[in-house]
């Protein structure tokens, strides 16, 4: 562990969290949600002043394992998890990841929102990212001695609030340890404000920030892409501040994609073919009525309006023999005339 080992520290652990730290007011968003993101509400917190958590939909949430479960706030109500329906990520080799998804199961019904696409393929160093969080904010100014000269940190408010920001992504695939949670993630560093490094809003996480979502804008279309885990401080910066260069972890989702997918979607949104019919998810297979049907077979004749549709299949068939049933009648009636016919002249 020399100097430029970085100290991990989880943020969400602590008591008292703030979020977001900004270098500078001017480099704060003058307006409370991102323009054109659909994605604002979705991003919520654990009950009682607690860090971040996000609504995927469908009646899932996801945060980081060290927040753990808990009752999330949407649309102003209160919703409680379904205590069985923990269940944490996990990597290839079956470690835990510091990650974990839970379903809302409390006396209110979870919004009906559409569903939180999850990107696919891992950010890439220099794509640009939009970060949420419910962590602490810029509180002091305060000045330390680095490693080789005078620098500033920010000191971290006592209270969190929720805040947008932006970064740019500096690394993917790194593998971050905490006690016995290992986690892919990719990392995006405090730039100071206006230097070439830097977005327009850049800002660094803070206690409070776990669980908070980072979003990329891909074809023009908003996915999940990351989860906010951990910061990363040299060691000379004191504690519960940030300063310039310092790194926020991001859990990896894109690694987690078809986990996550599997637990907290039906069959009908998984984007999996069930059935083995070749046709996948809804509206695609005609096995599913909507996004939220638990199964893609084919409804007739085993499905939901089996009765019906067997009512109206053995009336067809019944339709089919009388019809059929006529046809032998008048061709015996046609077979019977030429004899008849035959011995129409006899009577002469
Ligand atoms: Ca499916
Ligand atoms: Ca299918
Ligand atoms: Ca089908």
């Amino acid at each position: 562990m020399g100097l430029a080992v970085a100290l991990v520290l989880a943020i969400g652990l602590a008591s008292t969290s703030n979020a977001l730290i900004f270098g500078s007011p001017d480099t704060e968003p003058q307006t409370d949600r991102p323009e054109g993101f659909p994605y604002w509400e979705y991003v919520t917190q654990r009950r009682y002043e607690g860090p971040s958590v996000i609504y995927l939909g469908a009646g899932f949430a996801l945060t980081a394992r060290h927040v753990g479960m808990g009752e999330i706030f949407l649309e102003e109500t209160i919703h409680a998890p379904n205590l069985r329906s923990k269940h944490t990520l996990l990597n290839e080799d079956g470690t835990a990841a510091d990650a974990m998804i839970f379903e809302l199961e409390g006396d209110e019904n979870p919004p009906d929102w559409p569903l939180i696409p999850i990107a696919i393929h891992p950010p890439q160093p220099g794509e640009d990212v939009l970060l949420i969080g419910y962590g602490k904010v810029r509180d002091k100014v305060v000045e330390f001695e680095g490693d080789q000269r005078s620098e500033f940190a920010f000191l971290w408010s006592k209270k969190g609030e929720k805040r947008w920001a932006t970064n740019r992504v500096s690394a993917g695939d790194i593998t971050v340890t905490q006690e016995n949670l290992m986690t892919k993630t990719f990392v995006f560093e405090f730039d100071e404000p206006f230097s070439a490094g830097a977005t327009r809003h850049e800002a660094q996480a803070a206690v409070g920030d776990s669980g908070g979502g980072v979003f990329v804008k891909r074809d023009g279309e908003w996915k999940l892409a990351g989860l906010m885990v951990s910061v990363a401080g040299t060691l000379h910066s004191p504690e519960n501040a940030s300063s310039y260069g310092d790194r926020t972890h991001a859990a990896d989702l894109t690694h987690y994609r078809e986990e996550i997918l599997r637990w907290t979607r039906a069959a009908c949104a998984n984007e999996r073919d069930d059935d083995g019919d070749d046709l996948i998810d809804y509206p695609q297979d005609p096995g599913c009525d909507s996004a939220q049907d638990r199964n893609e077979r084919d409804k007739w004749p085993l499905g939901g309006n089996s009765l019906r549709n067997a009512g109206i299949a053995t009336l067809a068939i019944v339709l089919v023999l009388l019809v059929v049933g006529i046809r032998l009648q008048r061709d015996r009636q046609n077979k019977l005339q030429p004899t008849s016919d035959t011995e129409i002249p006899a009577d002469d």
